[in-house]
């Protein structure tokens, strides 16, 4: 799989006033992100205090228009049936251990994909897989980034809860603690019974680094951690059955397969890079984030980078700190079950600029069907659906897909 031009690497690559407002009132907020650590992990503290009252208080609030009864007849969403995700360090070890074996359980289930259509697709698991690598091009800097891997997400949530037994909801991966603490030292990645595994193992790497360029653009060369090879711990007999498609490696080249869906059987590995955590996404780059980008198209562009000026956005900033294959590779990285996680701290990011804002932002849209706009497509509109293949039969609209409390969803984040 070739892509078109533009390198592999690119895809990927105040107090806070906490006031509950009604849902259609803009929120006051001081709007300076402070550039301070500390000052802007609060800053994170009191957005997220506020996305949850905004959130309680429209859900308790009678006069909410659209909710969830006339979705699919489905029990509507009230603080009762609310699903809370949470970091996974405030999970109990027993939470965490349920967890990891639901997903061993989907890496384990049949796929639904028939192997005429992806012959590496084993596992339900590999479902997941199959449907991002059939669709990346259609779902990075497009008008569906933001509610496409909401819905993906959250459908995965579903399939651990429903197909799996598991009673909790997806964690999510702060990349702002990670940042401060280390990876390693980061319960998720700790490498211990309780983590998705930690670090691979120690590959010689010297001089290495990871190049992303293309489409005449100046190149951007982020560092290597050092791991690089095999994990070990919860995920260590996991196969990766897919790819690599655009696999960015550490000698500043990339790999991929003639069919990325072919079956390639392979352990998970993984470079945890603070340098990249650090630099990309930490809690100053979150409320920056967060609250200098007024409109949808020059947030969602932000979170993923911009090609040529040597920023990757918090969205590349997780994906290419957890390194390793499939983390490096834009069309395969789902493969690695810590995308979940980060992809869940993608999606409370949106959630909480979206709260600061309801009427504004709930259904706010901009771009088109193709990655920037290549080859030329139309314009992505809230009545386009959601089509996630054989992952699911479900085919929301974007528009049902806009609030987290709405539509198919009932969830927040604390
Ligand atoms: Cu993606």
């Amino acid at each position: 799989m070739k892509l078109y031009g533009l390198g592999a690497g690119i895809l990927l690559a105040c107090a806070v006033t906490s006031r509950a407002a009604p849902i259609d009132e803009p929120v006051t907020t001081d709007t300076t992100p402070a550039s301070d650590i500390d000052a802007a992990s609060q800053q994170i503290e009191a957005l997220l205090a506020q996305s949850k009252e905004v959130t309680e208080s429209s859900l308790s609030d009678a006069s909410t228009k659209r909710r969830r009864e006339d979705y699919d007849g489905q029990q509507k969403c009230s603080l009762k049936n609310l699903l809370i995700r949470t970091e996974w360090s405030a999970l109990s070890s027993k939470e965490k251990k349920s967890y990891i074996s639901a997903v061993r359980c989907l890496q384990s289930k049949p796929a639904r994909t028939p192997s005429t259509v992806a012959p590496g697709a084993k596992t339900r698991y590999d479902d997941f897989v199959a449907t991002h690598i059939d669709q990346t091009l259609t779902i990075h800097y497009t008008g569906n980034f933001l509610t496409w891997h909401r819905f993906y997400t959250w459908v995965y949530e579903r399939a651990l809860r429903e197909e799996c037994g598991y009673t909790g909801t997806q964690p999510y991966w702060d990349w702002s603690r990670s940042a401060k603490s280390g990876l390693t030292a980061h319960p998720l990645f700790d490498g211990s019974a309780t983590s998705m595994s930690g670090n691979g193992a120690h590959i010689d790497q010297t001089n290495g680094s990871i190049v992303l360029s293309g489409a005449g653009l100046p190149s951007l060369y982020l560092p290597v951690g050092n791991g690089g090879g095999c994990v070990s711990g919860p995920f260590k007999d996991y196969k990766v059955n897919l790819g690599p498609a655009s696999l960015a490696l550490s000698d500043g080249s990339t790999l991929a397969v003639e069919n990325p869906k072919a079956y390639n059987p392979r352990c998970l590995k993984r470079d945890l890079t603070d340098a990249i955590n650090q630099r990309y996404a930490n809690a100053s780059s979150v409320v920056n984030l967060i609250l200098r980008n007024d409109d949808i198209a020059s947030f969602q562009l932000k979170m993923q980078g911009v090609p040529g000026t040597g920023e990757i956005g918090v969205h590349g900033g997780g994906h290419y700190s957890l390194g390793g294959d499939p983390g490096r590779d834009v069309f395969v990285s789902p493969g690695d079950p810590a995308f979940f996680f980060h992809h869940a701290m993608i999606d409370r990011t949106y959630w909480m600029w979206q709260l600061l804002s309801p009427k504004t932002r709930t259904h706010a849209i901009a771009g088109t069907n193709t990655f920037f706009n290549m080859p030329p497509s139309a314009d992505t509109t809230l009545d386009d659906i959601i089509d996630l293949g054989y992952v699911t039969d479900d085919q929301p609209t974007i528009e049902s897909l806009g609030s987290t409390i709405e539509g198919p969803f009932c969830y927040i984040y604390i």
